[in-house]
């Protein structure tokens, strides 16, 4: 390859709303830690996305930094990739400002997550709760992102992001790359312990159905000992046996054994022994993470450095697309 060819760049973002469970893992961090090798990376932590809905400061700088330790401890490396939060970087909230202004009231309100969200917080349906996708869309358009891996509840957003990109380059001249979705190879959806017909999701107020990355091992035990299974006794991968089928892809990402590999070294076995080895192969399968987690966590100046330094290179980047953009809406350039 030639090597000054640029390498095509990748941008993501994850809310820091609550700690990080095994679902965040599998079926994001992991990939992102493999693009790596292949893009130019930008992943951010968005906390300005993070108060659409009412959070305690307290709670928000600690996730905060819990989520950028998170990063580091699953193998983001602050050499290769740009690690950040969004709130440094002020060109996000610029960017979206002048979105907004080319976005239809019409288009924000058919977003599902807004109607979801606004069902959920009533008291609090907030304008920057509606205008959420038009700061996603600057988050990816300041970088000129090739592709944002997102989960399929995302896909709403990237298309309107879609929209944005190709309606300014329209109206103006060419300013935005028109960014596509990436769908991970790797992935599968977790559910919820206590209710495995719902995704494990970090807000969930029932927490004993989540499984934390930083809960401490007997914590771990427990819940997977006291997940919801369902009637009959056998360990069978099936769509009616949603609690055994959840635990089923729980042991497959921590043994990397098949589904049909588990069902045979399973058969005639009961649940409770079942459960037994999920929990300690999901524990041995956390325990690399957990210590890495724990040494980052506890080492708050890096932490911060690491922040710093994403920032300055994020800006780099985010002040000449808003330049461009600034100069071709009309604003006097000094
Ligand atoms: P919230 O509870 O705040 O909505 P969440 O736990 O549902 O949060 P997000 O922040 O929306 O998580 O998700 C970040 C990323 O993690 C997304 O790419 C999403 O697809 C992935 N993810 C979240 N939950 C799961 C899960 N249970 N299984 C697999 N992937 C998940
Ligand atoms: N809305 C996303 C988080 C997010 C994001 C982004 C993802 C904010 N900005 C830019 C990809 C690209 C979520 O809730 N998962």
């Amino acid at each position: 390859m030639d090597t000054t060819e640029k390498r095509k760049v990748i941008l993501s973002g994850m809310q820091p709303t609550g700690g990080l469970h095994i679902g965040h893992l599998t079926g994001a961090l992991r990939n992102w830690v493999e693009l790596q090798d292949e893009y130019e990376c930008y992943y951010t932590i968005v906390d300005l996305h993070a108060i659409t809905v009412r959070q305690e400061p307290a709670k928000l700088r600690r996730w905060t930094l819990d989520l950028a330790a998170t990063f580091l401890a699953v193998g983001i490396d602050p050499e290769r990739s740009h690690i950040f939060v969004q709130s440094h970087v002020p060109e996000h909230t610029q960017l979206a400002w002048v979105l907004n202004c080319f976005t239809g009231m019409g288009e924000c309100s058919r977003m599902t997550q807004f109607k979801d969200k606004s069902q959920k917080f009533p008291e609090n349906v907030n304008v920057g709760l509606f205008a959420y996708p038009v700061l996603m869309a600057a988050d990816i358009l300041l970088y000129q992102a090739d592709l944002v891996p997102v989960g399929a509840d995302q896909k709403q957003h990237l298309e309107l992001t879609r929209n944005l990109a190709q309606r300014f380059n329209h109206l103006y001249s060419e300013t935005f790359k028109v960014p596509e979705p990436y769908i991970p190879k790797i992935g599968a959806k977790i559910m919820n312990l206590q209710d495995p017909t719902k995704k494990m999701s970090k807000s969930d107020e029932n927490q004993s159905g989540v499984l934390f990355l930083v809960d401490d091992d007997a914590q771990t035990i427990n819940k997977i000992k006291r997940a919801v299974t369902d009637s009959g006794n056998e360990i069978l991968f099936r769509e009616d046996k949603p609690g055994i089928s959840n635990l089923i892809t729980l042991y497959h990402i921590a043994t990397g054994k098949t589904i049909q590999q588990i069902e045979a070294d399973f058969a005639g076995k009961g649940y409770g022994e079942f459960k037994k080895a999920v929990a300690e192969s999901v524990v041995e399968f956390l325990r690399p993470f957990k210590e890495r987690y724990k040494e980052i966590r506890a080492n708050e100046d890096y932490l911060r450095n690491v922040l710093i330094q994403g920032a300055e290179q994020a800006r780099q980047v985010a002040s000449r697309t808003l330049q461009k953009v600034y100069k071709k809406v009309g604003f006097v350039q000094l």
